[in-house]
């Protein structure tokens, strides 16, 4: 029985990766960050087998200790302050978390493996954010990286912390530059998540609008259960590398929201929709588009869900939360 160690196993990609793992028959660990974090019940309830271990990126020694608890084969590191528009206002907590926190994970793998530098497989979630001002449409894994945000920032210090320790040290250590992937468990500060609650609760009568910021902004969306099969895969290879997940099709997020009213029978949702300037960033990444051929051709991958079933998905998901929660 393989074993596995997923940080950031609360988010939505931990959530789905747990029970893929598990559904292959693996023993999974879970890192939970803080003191009785209330998302730990969640975690719980959709995939209980999970062993939940606490500890945090920025303390080393809570990562060895959950190391050696695990003994993992593969550790995924997921966890990362991820909300880009956080990230101005918290900028060193996030370069912190989300940077240094992948230098503190690997390198607690390293002291764990001893001289076996193969002994643990490692995944680091990398981000199509790390190419903010695209240099080339589409991106792919060699296109020059250009953050637009503190976040994307980070990100950039731990996927090449993560080539450097692969060709330090050799380990088997992938970075997954994985386009923005949603589904009902996104959180609900995500514009995708945002959007689809609210079009649930205007269809449900319980709530009047929703103020956006820029729903010009485009982007490649793809279903986060899809995306962490990729996940897996990499991990599954003889070699290590650096791959892009994305479907490969762009759309704005004002399609986004003509699809998701449509769906609930609205098609005059303008009057619903207001622009608010506290929502644009201050720096925008204007046209993400991923070119995902190496992984496509080296990991068999292919993304199963459109954007169109993405869309309806959570609409559906959220539309039966709040009959619910009404009920
Ligand atoms: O924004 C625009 C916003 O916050 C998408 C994270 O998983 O994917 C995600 O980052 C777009 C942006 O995701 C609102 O300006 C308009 O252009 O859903 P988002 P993100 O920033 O793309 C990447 C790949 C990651 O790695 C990140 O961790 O939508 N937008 N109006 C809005 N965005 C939000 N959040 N809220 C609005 O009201």
């Amino acid at each position: 029985m393989k074993r596995a160690l997923i940080t950031g196993v609360t988010g939505q990609d931990g959530m789905y990766l747990s029970r893929l793992l598990l559904s292959k028959g693996y023993e999974v660990y879970g890192l939970v960050r803080g003191q009785n974090n209330p998302k730990i019940d969640l975690v719980r309830e959709w995939a209980p087998d999970v062993t939940i271990l606490t500890g945090d990126l920025l303390d080393q020694s809570s990562l060895l200790r959950a190391l050696n608890i695990a003994k993992p084969d593969e550790v995924y590191n997921l966890g990362a302050i991820s909300f880009v528009a956080y990230s101005w206002e918290n900028a060193q907590l996030t370069s912190q978390v989300t940077g240094l926190g992948v230098l503190n994970i690997l390198e607690a793998i390293r002291l764990y493996s001893g001289d076996d530098a193969s002994k643990v497989r490692f995944y680091q979630a990398s981000s199509s954010e790390m190419f903010g001002r695209v240099q080339e449409v589409p991106q792919r894994e060699t296109t020059l990286l250009w953050p637009r945000s503190p976040y994307g920032v980070a990100k950039v210090f731990g996927h090449y912390m993560t080539i450097n320790y692969r060709e330090s040290y050799g380990m088997h250590a992938s970075s997954g530059i994985l386009f923005n992937h949603e589904s009902p468990l996104r959180g609900p500060e995500f514009v995708t998540r945002k959007i689809s609650l609210a079009v649930a609760r205007i269809a449900l009568g319980l709530q009047e609008s929703v103020s956006l910021g820029n729903i010009e902004a485009k982007r490649d969306w793809g279903f986060a259960g899809d995306y962490v099969e990729a996940m897996w895969r990499m991990l599954q290879q003889d070699h290590a590398d650096d791959y892009v997940i994305s479907t490969g099709e762009t759309y704005s997020v004002q399609h986004f929201l003509d699809i998701a009213f449509n769906h609930v029978n609205i098609s005059d949702w303008e009057k619903h929709v207001f622009q608010d300037p506290k929502f644009f960033r201050p720096a925008e990444v204007d046209l993400l588009i991923g070119d995902s051929t190496k992984a496509r051709t080296t990991l068999g991958w292919e993304p199963q869900v459109s954007f169109e079933q993405l869309v309806t998905m959570m609409i559906d998901a959220d539309l039966e939360r709040e009959k619910r929660s009404k009920a």
